[in-house]
């Protein structure tokens, strides 16, 4: 069954009535409502704000419209009417339509993008530049009828064999040029959609061996290429946030930004750190060998904390799978660590997430986007509840107040030599007793919260 949309001339793409309403845990699906919200109640107030304002949600353009269900050993398995043949300006406006559909009918408030994602590469730079314009101006109507926003846009620089060997960190200052051309374009369009947001993940930015690379040389190259990405963001007054996306590897073998802290020292490094923070993605923390909640929590500690990618990895299976998020403890712990750090601030939860291959069916869009979002709202209600009972933070309190009294503030604020310090063992008297972590326990706790 199709539905209509109001005076609309193409028929719906997906069978589900837009949008998808509230109603509530004790809901009961049905033949005619096959899903509702039982948690994602976007008005209700969590933490001092709406669920709407504390998660904003968004669709990814790549994974849902762009990526044809390819995988290293098979072809396109969704076929969708905007990857067949035909005029490609056309194609992308029709895939357009059906994108806002899909953001309509999950009722998500926000949606990012590619340039390659929503408009075709032309013969030139500036045919490729125009192409996006023209899509920015569909978009711009789009988002003016449907109040739905861009949580940031982003620059393909990876896909093109242009940048088989990098973009920034090219070894050919023409790459590195032509890249410039590219984002400079992609932060102008964010800026007048009114995007909150400026991503870069570098994807070809790292190596694949050392033996023909000069990797002093190459970062480097990338710090030029950052300072001039916010340089160019005041000039013409984009009020966003610049962030880095960091992953450890793959396609690269290494990449630069390989994790949070790794980004961190990037950013000090070139004097950046209170310019541009981090866009931290589930799966990338995996494969870097963290959790996400370490990467959320350490990006709070360090003031540069921007944004989330909401997908998961796979247990078995060592790459970047993209799965949308289904676990409610990672989920819980991830946004603990968010609201304890402050919020969300100008991120959001983009899912950075593609269906699996054989999910060829519209309608499978709709499920896995719904379903997560359910799930992240149920998420954000447990992190609360951990919050507000307060019992963890006591703990963690309780766990560092010596640091809280004389003489631990005197040792932090450098009033005490290491001479001093070591003759106070003797003068002191001290032996200090090993005191109990409480894993097993902190652990029973957060269970009793799901
Ligand atoms: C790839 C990245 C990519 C960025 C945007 O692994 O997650 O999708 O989010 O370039
Ligand atoms: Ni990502
Ligand atoms: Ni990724």
């Amino acid at each position: 069954m199709r539905h209509e949309p109001a005076g609309g001339q193409r028929p719906s793409y997906f069978s589900f009535a837009q949008p998808l309403a509230y109603r509530g845990p004790g809901f009961t699906p049905t033949a005619q409502e096959p899903f509702a919200y039982r948690h994602y109640d976007k008005s209700r107030m969590v933490m001092g704000k709406t669920m709407e304002q504390q998660l904003r949600f968004a669709v990814c353009y790549w994974h849902s419209f762009g990526w044809g269900g390819t995988d290293p050993f098979g072809d396109a398995t969704f076929q969708r009417p905007w990857h067949a043949a035909g005029d490609p300006m056309e194609q992308a406006v029709a895939k357009a339509d059906v994108a806002f559909e899909l953001f309509r009918t999950v009722d998500a408030p926000f949606f990012t993008f590619h340039d390659r994602d929503v408009a075709p590469e032309g013969a030139t730079l500036a045919e490729s530049n125009a192409n996006l314009r023209r899509i920015g101006d569909v978009f711009a109507k789009k988002m003016q009828d449907t109040g739905i926003k861009l949580l940031w846009g982003t620059a393909n620089l990876f896909s093109h064999r242009r940048y088989m060997a990098g973009a920034a960190t090219n070894p050919d200052p023409a790459v590195f040029t032509y890249a410039a051309g590219q984002v400079k374009s992609v932060l102008e369009l964010t800026h007048q959609l009114g995007g909150d947001n400026y991503v870069l993940w570098g994807g070809r930015e790292g190596y694949e061996t050392l033996l023909n690379t000069d990797l002093k040389r190459e970062l480097a190259q990338l710090g030029r290429f950052l300072n001039l990405v916010v340089e160019h963001k005041h000039k013409i007054g984009f009020k966003g946030q610049i962030l880095i996306e960091p992953k450890p590897a793959e396609p690269t073998k290494h990449q630069y930004d390989y994790d949070v802290a790794t980004v961190f020292g990037f950013l000090r490094e070139h004097g950046l750190e209170r310019e541009v923070k981090v866009n931290i993605e589930q799966n990338h923390a995996l494969l870097a060998g963290h959790t996400f909640e370490h990467e959320i929590a350490l990006a709070h500690a360090l003031g540069i904390f921007g944004s989330l990618d909401m997908n998961r990895g796979d247990e078995q299976l060592g790459w970047d799978t993209d799965q949308f998020p289904n676990s409610l403890p990672q989920l819980a712990l991830a946004l603990y660590e968010v609201l304890k750090g402050g919020g969300m601030g100008l991120g959001g939860l983009n899912f950075d997430a593609k269906l699996r291959r054989q999910s060829i069916d519209p309608d499978d869009l709709v499920w896995a986007h719904a379903t997560a979002m359910d799930l992240c709202a149920r998420g954000l209600l447990v992190a609360e509840q951990m919050l507000q009972d307060g019992a963890l933070q006591r703990h963690v309190q309780a766990r560092y107040a010596g640091w809280d009294e004389d003489g631990g503030q005197a040792i932090l604020r450098g009033e005490r030599s290491l001479e001093e310090l070591a003759s106070d063992v003797d003068a002191r008297g001290l032996d200090p007793q090993p005191r109990s972590a409480q894993q097993e326990r902190l652990e029973h706790l957060v269970n009793s919260y799901l």
